[in-house]
């Protein structure tokens, strides 16, 4: 017996079940999945630069028959969904499964989509655990179900499952023969002629699957008190248990195709029905789609956001217990920079310069709170200089801030490149800003094509950013130590004065958090010519602040990692390094 965490766990079923390639791109709440996938004996592991990239690897990986996981946050699958849709169609060869992990509540996303609307649209069963052991036994059928249905399979998870810890019990590995790959153009070349065979075929392998829903073990029925059933699945599983002990429940494993008959029977079985829903109305929808009558509840559900047992209570008109209680004026702890975080003086400098900045995914996003306030926009990955050549051509014919995309490094390579070749291609104007901080480091500091650091330490290539951005097309390229405040000043006033011409200014610089190539250097005090101005603070480091009773500033010298940028900004030289 371990305590694994889902991710972990849905690693341990992979490998257990002989599944050799594991590809993804990084995005909480999947990311040690294969993280963990990785570390196993006899596996290989890649990062690719996105979602779409990976799951077309292991497309491949399953045609010429080897068992594949591919995994990615809920938004990664919209990344990756032209593959997949039409990966229904052609089926596998060694068995795939395609991890997506949702955050409902939106912890650390853009938005709180549910991937099964994508299952259920691309023709993909959906298989759902609710704690690691299910993760781990789930994972581990898979790959056979797969091979056995000719499809891939989406396992969808949710931060709680993902990441909570649970006793599970591991075991060893089956190693898998592979297929030998036999060319088949009618089940693999996905044009008109061939597809139009498969997508009949589709609904044959649909009809077994329904079959197969029907009697699967993942659906459990427990028998309690036959006054209340509900329906529910994944984490929404154990807020049940916790709010509604007594109540007779119907845990969907497979959340896609439904189990028809044996809902039915359920129905018929306790005297109300209700079905738990988080974030969105899937299950209750299609449990009504199949003509079940589902009862009110005697309150409701949030329609959006994590659900939680306090919330089932609330719904069901029971006792909050004092535990579960909200409490009353907890202090607010909102994200921040780091502090030393390179990205931090580029934001300064943006605002000063007032330009208009479409802002991108990864830590520089929090360059839009206060006090740094610096972003316009920000949409999706990459979305920074495509979104910034449609406001120069909005704004086109009208005297305009200047406007500067910023986006990060793995960004870049994940989707900035064919944002910036669009730009470029059609001879469009504004500033890029790429952050090179030498990680991904929103996620956890996972190498990616910039840095040269690959997944399981393969030797490689570093991508060099200046000469591909000037191969894309950008004769106006510069590179700048984003901790000097002189020189990224200089090269954001040079680059936006052209306002005719498209130009990028690569800031590079490792994270702080990068211990192998940051050096923490002695840090800096305030010393008495403080006069309590604010310049420094304006900056949003989180190890400066103002003293109340003086008003002068403080640097927390236990957080300060010597970078120097708040002493640029002191016109009273009151900001020394010990
Ligand atoms: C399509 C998609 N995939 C994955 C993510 C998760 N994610 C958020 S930020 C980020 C990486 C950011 O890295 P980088 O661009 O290098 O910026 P840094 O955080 O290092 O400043 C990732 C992978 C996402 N939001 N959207």
């Amino acid at each position: 017996m371990e305590l694994l965490s889902g991710n972990e766990a849905i690693a341990q079923g992979a490998w257990e079940a002989g599944c050799s390639i594991g590809v993804g791109y990084p995005g909480t709440p999947s990311t040690e999945t294969l993280e963990s996938f990785a570390k196993k004996e006899g596996v290989y592991a890649e990062w690719c630069p996105n979602e779409k990239v990976a799951l077309e690897v292991a497309v491949g990986a399953s045609a010429a028959g080897a068992r594949v996981i591919a995994t990615m946050k809920h938004v990664g699958v919209n990344v990756a969904a032209d593959p997949l849709f039409t990966a229904a169609y052609t089926g596998v060869g060694g068995g795939m499964l395609v991890l997506a992990a949702d955050d409902p509540g939106m912890h650390s996303s853009q938005n709180e989509q549910d991937s099964r609307y994508y299952a259920l649209a691309a023709r993909i069963p959906i298989i759902e655990p609710s704690d690691s052991q299910e993760a781990l036994l789930f994972a581990k059928d898979a790959f056979g179900l797969s091979e056995e249905f000719d499809i891939p399979f989406l396992m969808r998870s949710t931060v709680r499952v993902s990441h909570a810890k649970t006793p599970t019990e591991p075991s060893g590995r089956t190693e898998h023969v592979r297929k030998e790959y036999v060319k088949d153009p009618s089940k693999w070349v996905m044009m008109p002629a061939y597809a139009k065979g498969r997508r009949i075929d589709l609904d044959a392998r649909w009809q077994r699957l329904r079959e197969w829903a029907e009697e699967c073990p993942y659906n459990t029925v427990e028998m309690r008190d036959t006054a209340m059933g509900v329906v529910c699945s994944g984490a929404v599983y154990q807020h049940v248990r916790d709010a509604l002990p007594n109540a007779s429940v119907f845990k969907l494993g497979v959340t896609w195709p439904l189990p028809e008959a044996k809902l039915k029977q359920f129905r018929e079985d306790v005297d109300k029905l209700y079905c738990i829903d988080e974030a969105s109305p899937f299950i209750s929808s299609h449990v009504a789609a199949l003509g079940i009558r589902i009862d009110e509840m005697p309150g409701s559900l949030p329609p959006y956001g994590e659900l939680s047992p306090r919330a089932i209570r609330i719904a069901f008109d029971q006792q909050v217990p004092e535990a579960e209680q909200a409490q009353p004026n907890l202090p607010p702890r909102p994200p921040a920079l780091c502090a030393g975080c390179p990205h931090r003086l580029v934001f300064k400098e943006l605002v000063r310069a007032k330009c208009i900045v479409t802002g991108d995914i990864g830590c520089y996003t929090l360059g839009a709170l206060p006090p740094l306030s610096a972003l316009d926009s920000t949409v999706d990955m990459g979305a920074s200089i495509s979104m910034a050549h449609g406001f120069e051509l909005a704004l086109a014919n009208e005297d305009h801030s200047p406007v500067v995309a910023v986006i990060g490094d793995s960004t870049f390579a994940h989707s900035g490149l064919t944002s910036l070749l669009n730009t470029a291609y059609n001879q469009g104007c504004g500033t890029v800003c790429i952050l090179d901080n030498r990680t991904t480091g929103m996620t956890g500091h996972q190498g990616n094509p910039v840095n040269g650091k690959t997944l399981q330490g393969r030797v490689t290539r570093e991508l060099d950013l200046e000469a591909v951005v000037t191969s894309l097309g950008v004769d106006d390229v510069r590179t700048v130590n984003p901790n000097d405040m002189k020189a990224t000043r200089e090269a954001i006033k040079e680059a936006t004065q052209a306002t005719d011409r498209l130009s990028v200014i690569v800031f590079r610089s490792p994270c702080v958090l990068l211990r192998d190539s940051f050096v923490v250097q002695n840090p800096y005090y305030i010393n008495a010519s403080c006069t309590g101005c604010g310049s420094c603070i304006s900056l949003g480091c989180p190890a400066i602040a103002k003293d109340a009773e003086t008003g002068s500033a403080t640097i927390d010298t236990s957080s300060c990692v010597g970078c120097g940028q708040c002493a640029q900004y002191c016109g009273f030289h009151a900001i020394e390094q010990s």
